[in-house]
């Protein structure tokens, strides 16, 4: 399945594919990071939207518009607060992934690209990170042939390395 993900290193807002997948936070109110980057490159219209949703648990992901983004949609899954990794961060990592997933293929989405989802101001340590991502990024495809590419899209190049060597292997 590794011939359906790809690792590029640049600014998520600007991809062309089905789905942008956002790091969110719990009241989707929007912040800084790659979620303040999606709302100003996207405009009001995705917050608006956001407003129907009674925000979203850790975990969880919710569909709102792309507005002024070259992608269709944006999937805003809440990633978790690193807590020294005995508060199931892992498990609620993992469910990011694969819970946006499952939004894009309910939604018809078939090319979706993730940020390095409680990296930043989360304080996910980024190696564990990106071997949970990959693995369940590639878990997800192997049963849903809907999907058509991932990408991981790595804003520095200490995580684009940790991807490409992860998925070297
Ligand atoms: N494109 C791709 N990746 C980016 C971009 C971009 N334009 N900008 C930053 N990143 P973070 P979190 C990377 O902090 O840790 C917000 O305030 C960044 O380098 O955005 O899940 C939310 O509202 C890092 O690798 O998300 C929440 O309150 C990765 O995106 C909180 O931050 C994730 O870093 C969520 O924290």
């Amino acid at each position: 399945m590794n011939h359906k993900i790809e690792v590029i290193q640049g600014d998520i807002t600007k991809m062309e594919v089905d789905a942008v997948v956002n790091a969110a936070n719990k009241k989707l109110a929007g912040g800084g990071g790659v979620d303040g980057a999606i709302h100003r490159a996207g405009g009001p219209s995705i917050m608006e939207e956001s407003k129907k949703f009674d925000g979203c648990e850790t975990g969880e992901a919710v569909v709102t518009t792309a507005g002024k983004m070259p992608s269709e949609k944006v999937i805003h899954t809440v990633g978790p607060v690193w807590n020294g990794g005995h508060k199931n961060e892992a498990d609620r990592l993992a469910d990011c992934y694969r819970n946006s997933l499952k939004r894009a293929s309910e939604h018809g989405l078939r090319t979706v690209a993730f940020p390095n989802i409680s990296t930043g101001i989360y304080g996910f340590p980024k190696e564990e990170a990106a071997e949970i991502a990959i693995r369940t990024v590639q878990d997800y495809l192997e049963e849903h042939e809907e999907i058509e590419h991932v990408y991981f899209v790595c804003f520095d190049e200490e995580n684009k390395q940790l991807y490409e060597n992860r998925l070297s292997k």
